[in-house]
């Protein structure tokens, strides 16, 4: 067969990711990455999405993979442009998101020859990927395809399986890089040999089982308190979590929101940060041993928490990796959490009294925090912005299924306080908490969803990834932004450096002075400013009836907004009774 020898490969490359499950590429632009650019658009079955930028881009891919749960992949030319992917694959990497990062390259020989758009891509993204292929210039030869188609299978593994995350594959191409201009001959033999290949591939080239000499060390007479922090948590762990609670009556503090519709039918503690901004509670934590599960925590109370907690503290990490500052009292086991749920579930024979007493004391607690929360925001309120965001998990009550995406800084912070309130799939980005790409990473999961979503974000991050609105208008993507615009980064109002206010202004808020409404409108897209409750609710309730990309403007005076929430957040905790 006469062929392109760099398209052939790309194609087995595309055919094989295929056949292992792959539905989505993002495509930039770019001249050296032709062959597997058109490799992809020559295959049906995958959905191509053409993104020019390339930070943009891997964005989107992310969110896709977090909506979808699958690998998505991600196809650059080579040069700056394979830079570009790295906030997106250092978020990927620490939230364990699987990105297939495809990125061209020049042959090896032209590197530090000063040649166009030619710079050192080996092993770039080293520090915050684990898996990195280089498959050099194709061969024309039957084992170098099936290596590829190996190496291929291995790859997209190893962005699913063991630790999950970016996995980056680098291809150099020597022109010439269109289909069109033949340059090789592939015997009848080695397409035969290709064939067969290619028909036994399962995906599973790696046995994997970590739960040999696992030994967790809690027994019956342990009394433990489970947390998931934030982390990307299958369904089946989750009901084994689940079986914990109601087997075994052991508490299991959610501290990750969960992308699944209607995940308030878990049993789980949902204000364990909350109910730890008092005292009395903390001292009556009448527990030997917490497990921790999941990366990080949103909440600053967690952090102050795990700081003075001085008994028994274990950390689950596939990867070995522990949490927070080293102390003594805490220890890493490196096991998936799907088998530490499971010996957990196995080490578990009887309820201790001990036990009984304290979850039925912190499940009561629980129950009465979301209690007051739900009669605390029962109505739509634009008076601060934890007001907004409460008044969203109430308009969006009627759109479960619905995604609502929180940004980093203020609105993830809102929506961790107000996790319980919350029925819709949500999703939030603290694997490296960047508040770059939110617009293209909700665009992404809006996509990946097939729903329309909605994003809550601050003026700085939306002001940083505006480009792709662009994205949104192309794609009709159904996205609603709520953009919360308290002039600038207000977050660092609640830092010490806030009392230096001479220089505060000019170097930690900088706020934009940009209009918002004339930027969406530059972009096409809907919008509006919302001034009081009655146009958020219909504003909200209009956009689901004709979903279409929008934006919606909210403006906060920050210093305001913050007293507010101090006074309803203080109100709150103080109300308690059952502590
Ligand atoms: C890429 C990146 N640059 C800088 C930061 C530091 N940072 C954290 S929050 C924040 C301000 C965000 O402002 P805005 O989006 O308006 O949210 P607000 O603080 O007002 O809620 C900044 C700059 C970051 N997290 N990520
Ligand atoms: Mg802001």
């Amino acid at each position: 067969m006469r062929t392109n020898l760099n398209f052939f490969r790309s194609g087995l490359i595309v055919k094989t990711l295929k056949s292992l499950g792959l539905e989505h590429v993002c495509i930039s632009p770019g001249s050296r990455n032709t062959p597997v650019t058109l490799a992809f658009a020559h295959e049906p079955g995958i959905y191509k999405h053409v993104i020019v930028d390339e930070r943009a881009s891997a964005f989107f891919a992310l969110g896709l993979a977090k909506s979808t749960g699958k690998p998505v992949a991600v196809v650059c030319t080579s040069g700056t442009a394979v830079a570009e992917l790295y906030p997106a694959i250092i978020e990927a990497y620490n939230s364990r998101i699987p990105l297939i990062a495809i990125t061209a390259d020049r042959p090896p020989y032209l590197r530090n020859s000063g040649s166009n758009q030619t710079i050192n891509q080996k092993q770039i993204f080293a520090a915050n990927c684990d898996h990195f292929y280089d498959f050099g210039l194709p061969e024309n030869s039957g084992s170098s395809f099936i290596d590829t188609i190996k190496a291929t299978e291995s790859i997209w593994e190893n962005s699913r399986h063991q630790f999950g995350g970016p996995v980056h594959l680098n291809l150099p191409f020597e022109k010439p890089l269109e289909p069109s201009s033949h340059d090789c001959d592939i015997d009848e033999e080695t397409l035969k040999d290709i064939q067969t290949r290619m028909s036994e591939s399962n995906g599973s080239p790696f046995p994997r089982d970590f739960s040999k000499n696992v030994n967790l060390l809690v027994g019956p007479e342990t009394n433990v308190l489970v947390i998931l922090g934030n982390g990307n948590y299958s369904e089946i762990f989750l009901q084994k979590c689940a079986q914990l609670v109601e087997k075994f009556k052991i508490p299991v503090c959610l501290e990750s929101p969960l992308p699944l519709p209607g995940s308030s039918g878990y049993p789980f503690i949902r204000n364990f940060g909350n109910l730890l901004q008092s005292e009395k509670f903390f001292s009556l934590l009448d527990i030997d041993m917490i497990v921790v599960f999941g990366r990080n925590f949103t909440s600053k109370n967690m952090e102050r928490f795990f700081g003075k907690w001085t008994k028994g503290l274990l950390n689950v990490s596939v990867k070995g990796e522990g949490f927070g500052k080293p102390a003594p009292n805490k220890r890493t086991i490196q096991i998936n959490d799907l088998d530490a749920v499971n010996s957990l579930l196995n080490s578990e024979e009887t309820i201790c009294s001990k036990r009984s007493a304290f979850f039925d004391m912190i499940t009561k607690a629980d129950n009465e925090f979301t209690h007051l929360l739900s009669s605390q925001f029962n109505s739509v309120s634009t008076a601060s912005e934890l007001e907004l965001v409460g008044s969203l998990a109430l308009l969006l009550k009627k759109e479960i299924s619905s995604s609502v995406f929180f940004s980093n800084s203020l609105p993830v912070r809102d929506f961790d306080y107000l996790r319980s309130l919350f029925a819709n799939p949500v999703y939030i980005s603290r694997g490296a908490s960047g508040i770059d790409g939110i617009i293209s990473t909700a665009a992404g999961i809006t996509a990946g969803s097939g729903r329309p979503s909605v994003l809550v974000t601050g003026d700085l991050a939306f002001h940083y990834d505006s480009n792709s609105l662009q994205i949104l208008r192309a794609k009709q993507i159904p996205l609603l932004i709520v953009l919360i615009n308290n002039g600038g980064g207000s977050i660092f109002e609640y830092l010490p450096v806030y009392d230096e206010s001479e220089i505060f202004s000019e170097f930690f808020k900088t706020g934009t002075g940009v209009d918002f409404g004339m930027v969406a409108k530059a972009y096409g897209l809907n919008y509006k400013l919302i001034e009081n409750t009655e146009q958020l609710e219909t504003g909200v309730r209009s956009f689901f009836e004709s979903p279409a990309p929008t934006v919606f403007q909210v403006k906060f005076d920050s210093v305001q907004s913050k007293k507010t929430k101090d006074t309803i957040k203080a109100g709150l905790i103080s109300s308690i009774r059952s502590i």
